[in-house]
């Protein structure tokens, strides 16, 4: 490639970037696993930081040149610990996938038996199968089985799981590790009468909190390390609304084995600026993050309501829609029959969800490319200032979409003309710049 070319390509690329930011500006972005971070964040993530290697723990690094370095992962799992009400905390897993084999390392051997949620039933894809090429089956080399489920209720169905590990036991094939937590969980999942026969036989319990860290954070939804686990794995941002990265808090007695499943076994340098935006986002979300998270679920509870009024069959309408931030609806005897022509229709109007498989999309034929339901969350339209009104807004311009087939470019400029009152960043120290403002520094 001829410089003149290379130089193209380096316009084009940031061309793009900017048009990406125009256009998150005007969307309406109800992805259940994302979030806008604040500008503080931001700030952290361009720190030279990012060029540096301090491999290991602070005070025990196989680097010089790391001593403000140690000083911000210190504060960092300081700050974690003080929001998860934790003996120990590690901010160094780069995501939330590598937080879970981390732990997976530090208890498990290859052939052990793991137990969690079947990814039709809101499990994720690193707790899946060998077959589904899931990080537990094909990297970890576990054997999964899958906790009993309640289709109704959206959850896990405690009486006929805790059979089914007694079942398994009898037949010598006893379960080594259990995986609580999910992709897709609306309501808080019953932890303690499984623990107790977990712990029973002495079998390791953690909850992956990716998607409700913030809400779990700040006591808005359930407390995993109250309630049986002895690690808590998590995501930072989604409803903890950092930058992109993993975590793990724990019990003290588990401590040395993660530290060593986190480093030299899972990572050898972590990604030292997600270290300092990390800690900057445990601090917002200390001061802020319990009105944050009280909003989430509100708007999600109103956003429920709301689309169920339009039309739409918003699951667990028996339990109020949700306890969380996410919300399920099943989308396959709408004019639109799947979660993928909804969401393709919806993106085409500046609405971005994603289409998800229900628990029961495999009897009828449907698979993830063209599954029965979508997901939403409200996270990021949360953190943008939104309330009761909005989320009326927003379940009226889906169902002109939807629904009412309109036109999807003129509801897509309405949706940006709604979005002009929404450009900021709330419930955090700093928020003189927009959120989704393309901030030039070359
Ligand atoms: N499972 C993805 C999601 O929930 O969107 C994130 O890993």
């Amino acid at each position: 490639m001829k410089s003149s070319e290379a130089r193209s390509a380096y316009n084009q690329i940031f061309s793009l970037l900017e048009k990406h930011h125009s256009w998150m500006q005007e969307t309406i972005n109800l992805i259940a696993s994302e979030n806008v971070h604040s500008p503080a964040v931001r700030e952290a993530m361009q720190i030279d930081f990012s060029d540096r290697y301090a491999e290991g723990w602070p005070g025990e690094r196989v680097y010089a040149g790391t001593k403000y370095i140690d000083e911000v992962e210190i504060l960092g799992n300081d700050l974690t610990k003080a929001l998860f009400r934790a003996d120990f905390a590690d901010v160094r897993p780069i995501s939330g996938v590598l937080a879970n084999l981390s732990v997976l390392t530090a208890f498990t051997e290859p052939g052990d038996r793991m137990m969690c949620l079947s990814i039709p039933t809101g499990g994720h894809i690193s707790s899946a199968r060998h077959r589904l090429w899931g990080t537990a089956g094909r990297v970890r080399g576990l054997k999964i089985q899958y906790f009993k489920y309640d289709e109704h209720e959206l959850n896990i169905d405690v009486d006929a799981t805790i059979r089914r590990i007694e079942r398994l036991r009898k037949k010598g094939k006893h379960i080594d590790f259990f995986m609580f937590g999910a992709s897709v969980f609306p309501f808080p999942q019953p932890l303690p009468e499984i623990v107790e026969v977990a712990k029973g036989y002495g079998a390791y319990v953690n909850f992956d909190a990716a998607h409700v860290a913030g809400l779990i954070g700040t006591n808005s939804f359930q407390d995993p390390l109250r309630e049986g686990a002895d690690s808590m794995t998590f995501s930072t941002h989604k409803t903890l609304p950092g930058p992109q990265g993993g975590c793990i808090v724990a019990h003290d007695q588990f401590a040395d084995r993660i530290k060593r499943g986190v480093f030299p076994a899972m990572h050898s340098n972590h990604h030292l600026h997600h270290v300092a935006a990390k800690a900057v986002v445990m601090a917002e979300m200390l001061a802020f993050g319990k009105d944050y998270s009280q909003q989430i679920i509100k708007n999600a509870q109103t956003l429920g309501q709301s689309l169920a009024e339009e039309g739409f069959k918003v699951l667990g309408e028996h339990k109020g829609f949700t306890k969380s931030h996410v919300l399920l609806i099943e989308v396959a005897d709408t004019p639109l029959r799947n979660g993928r022509a909804v969401e393709e229709k919806l993106e085409s109007a500046n609405i971005i969800i994603n289409r998800n498989l229900l628990p029961w999309d495999k009897r009828f034929g449907r698979d993830y490319i063209r599954p029965g339901g979508i997901r939403l969350g409200t996270s990021e339209m949360t953190r943008l200032g939104m309330k009761k009104d909005e989320m009326t807004q927003i379940a009226e311009f889906m169902r002109r979409i939807v629904f009412d087939q309109e036109e999807t470019q003129s509801v897509a400029q309405d949706v940006a003309q709604f979005r002009t009152k929404f450009q900021k960043v709330h419930y955090a120290f700093d928020t003189a710049r927009d959120a989704y403002e393309y901030i030039k520094i070359r």
